[in-house]
């Protein structure tokens, strides 16, 4: 383990004590001066107020990048100097996590600074989902453009393709790159298009620029120049607001299969294409280092560099490595989530340390209001201030504990050197032969069972250790059960009280209806299903619209059978307009009803129908919401039954014909 111990040298003290003079007449102007007692005097003085402004923030976020795959992480078969450059004039982590080894998850973690099950963003989101970093919640981009940062994103972004969860609306002034990861294309891993299975399913990858699509990535060739096309945007991001703080998010998509490299970098590594796509990164990062420079913002700016999870392992030539440490992507071992992390501020993070403390991607945020002064949200966060970390103070531990999630499920927790794991089953890269050249092996899915480790003398995660130190595993169970009581746990069929809900497409309309179905009897429905219920039958007269993703609770799901529903409004009622709001996401094989009929009655006895309103089936790659509604003027009644006709089979032209589709259904409404 490296230690986070540190002495300022000589010179380093006369720059410290011009510092704190700078830092005393801030004091003395905000009439702070009471907050410094008791820490030493040179350990604050990174904190806002100590220089002449703001530091800029430069944030570098690779994609898939093992532990191993820098040369400070001693890298096989490729270099990468300029990264080992920012690693010489600062601080490299050894216990370095992101917060899940999946990518939305990881990156929601990024920005807003809590664990991914608190903000609901979990393993990747697909070109089809309908959730999105909810809008509410603060992310580093928002909370440092209130303290006055310019703010630009450029490269992957995967918290929500539509446009309300787009980098735009949360808080970034700029955007080019993609929405989501780079695989998620209708093209095979040879670089052909498909046109059947899954991925044919998915739309032309789009690359975007602010809050609209500019080009679509088609051909592996393109791939080839996403990282030098995020390099030039980022370094142009920085010419244009050296004059300001500025925040500069910049998160390759490589090196994410399927890999692309420019010419400049093709047959660079030894090490081969995976080692190609590397150098080109590390050249990005020369080339952002070199526009601070050119800028004389060297000493003014905070550079971090970090990933969002380890190897895909199984793409072997195409993946990178960890290692020492155990399997990778989409597990908790140690090769998931522990991942490179450098950080570099001249005058404040001493050259060439070294830090062995735990720390996270969660963290990075409250470490930068507290270096900015810029307000933490004011919602609850998980992550801890690691300032005293990068200022070197000897004793300083603010992150002792970290819990492991994976989509939900708590796989283990961690509390100083001793790594709790519990039974699960997880993807594994073990005793499966993986593919080459940008095609992937299988996985094997292994149910691993519950276990102690030490992480220092046996950071492989290879011994239990768990009958050695009962009281380890006492003490590491309660620090899992606050964690499940507080943010759940799938594994245990725990819910937690501190979970946000995700940002769900709004589909564009009203959330809400007033009519006088609302507050009805439901006299009777189809059976609910168990898989889609929503928040039971009574949301279908609540007199609210679900969004677009039909998981949020306001839609009920129904397979393969026709919908119907009566409601008694308790007396005769003079009626103008009757409908039936319905939904269709084609790729989830939900489509709009064949047909709707509305029947009413006096006493629930005799009844008369009003006329059928047919649907065509349409092909539609978007999301469509459709009130369905008919006439209802003159008509007076007590009862409304509605009735929808499902499809029986899927229609021809749906990837599923042949097979019976859902009915999602929010709302009967009667006015
Ligand atoms: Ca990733
Ligand atoms: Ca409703």
């Amino acid at each position: 383990m490296w230690a986070a111990r540190w002495r300022p040298p000589r010179m380093w003290r006369l720059r410290l004590a011009d510092l704190m003079h700078s830092r005393r007449e801030f004091l003395r102007r905000s009439g702070a001066a009471g907050i410094a007692l008791g820490v030493p005097s040179w350990l604050t003085t990174c904190a806002s107020g100590t220089k002449a402004r703001l530091p800029n923030v430069v944030l570098i976020f690779a994609d898939d990048q093992g532990y191993a795959d820098l040369g400070v992480y001693g890298a096989v078969g490729f270099t990468t100097p300029n990264i080992d450059r920012l690693a010489a004039e600062g601080m490299r982590f050894s216990d370095f996590y992101a917060s899940e080894a999946v990518c939305s998850a990881s990156r929601a973690s990024l920005l807003t600074g809590c664990y991914a099950p608190r903000v609901s963003i979990l393993g990747a989101l697909s070109p089809g989902a309908q959730v999105g970093l909810n809008p509410a919640e603060t992310t580093i981009a928002e909370m440092l453009r209130s303290a006055g940062y310019a703010t630009g994103a450029f490269g992957k972004w995967h918290l929500g393709h539509g446009r309300e969860f787009l980098p735009l609306q949360h808080g970034f002034d700029e955007y080019f790159g993609l929405p989501y990861s780079n695989d998620m294309w209708p093209v095979d891993y040879d670089g052909v298009p498909v046109t059947e299975g899954n991925k044919s399913q998915y739309p032309p990858l789009p690359l975007i620029e602010g809050n609209e699509m500019i080009e679509t990535v088609d051909e592996l060739s393109d791939q080839d120049q996403l990282t030098t096309r995020y390099a030039e945007r980022a370094v142009d991001f920085i010419d244009r607001n050296a004059g300001r703080p500025f925040f500069a998010y910049l998160a390759n998509s490589m090196p994410h299969v399927p890999l692309g490299v420019s010419d400049k970098f093709r047959g660079h590594s030894e090490q081969g294409m995976y080692g190609d796509v590397i150098e080109e990164i590390d050249w990005s990062v020369g080339q952002v280092l070199s526009a601070l420079e050119r800028n004389g913002l060297e000493s003014d700016t905070l550079v971090i560099y970090t990933s969002d999870n380890g190897p895909w392992l199984n793409y072997g030539n195409h993946a990178g490595s960890t290692g020492p440490l155990r399997e990778g992507k989409g597990t908790a071992f140690e090769g998931g989530p522990r991942v490179p992390a450098i950080m570099r501020w001249p005058g404040c993070i001493a050259p060439g340390s070294e830090c062995g403390r735990m720390a996270s991607t969660i963290d990075i945020l409250p470490t930068l209001a507290a270096i900015t002064g810029a307000g933490v949200p004011e919602r609850t966060i998980d992550g801890v201030s690691i300032l005293s970390l990068l200022e070197g103070e000897p004793d300083a531990n603010p992150r002792n504990v970290f819990w492991f999630y994976y989509t939900a499920q708590l796989r283990a927790v961690r509390e100083g050197k001793w790594k709790r794991v519990f039974e699960h089953q997880t993807r594994s890269y073990v005793g499966v032969e993986p593919g080459t050249d940008g095609y992937p092996g299988p996985y094997a899915s292994p149910t691993v069972p519950a276990a102690l480790y030490d992480l220092e003398a046996d950071v492989g995660e290879t011994t239990d250790v768990s009958a050695e130190h009962p009281d380890v595993v006492i003490r590491l169970d309660e620090i899992a059960e606050t964690a499940r009581a507080t943010l759940g746990d799938r594994l245990t069929g725990r819910e937690g009280t501190g979970v946000r809900p995700p940002g769900r497409t709004s589909l564009g309309r009203a959330s809400a209806i007033d009519h006088i179905g609302v507050g009805a009897t439901l006299v009777s429905s189809t059976p609910l299903d168990p898989r889609y219920p929503g928040g039971g039958a009574e949301v279908l007269i609540d007199g609210r619209f679900g969004s677009g993703d039909f998981g949020d609770g306001l839609w009920l799901g129904f397979d393969g059978v026709d919908f119907e529903a009566t409601l008694d409004l308790g007396a005769p009622r003079a009626l103008t307009r009757l409908g039936l709001d319905c939904l269709q996401v084609q790729s989830a094989w939900v489509l709009l009803p064949r047909s709707v009929t509305f029947r009413l009655s006096d006493d629930g006895a005799k009844w008369r129908a009003l006329p059928t309103v047919t649907v065509a089936a349409e092909p539609a790659p978007e999301v469509i919401a459709r009130f369905i509604g008919v006439d209802a003027a003159g008509e007076t009644a007590r009862y409304v039954r509605v009735q929808a006709e499902n499809h029986e089979p899927l229609p021809e032209w749906h990837a599923g014909a042949g097979n019976t589709g859902w009915l999602f259904i929010d709302e009967i409404v009667v006015q």
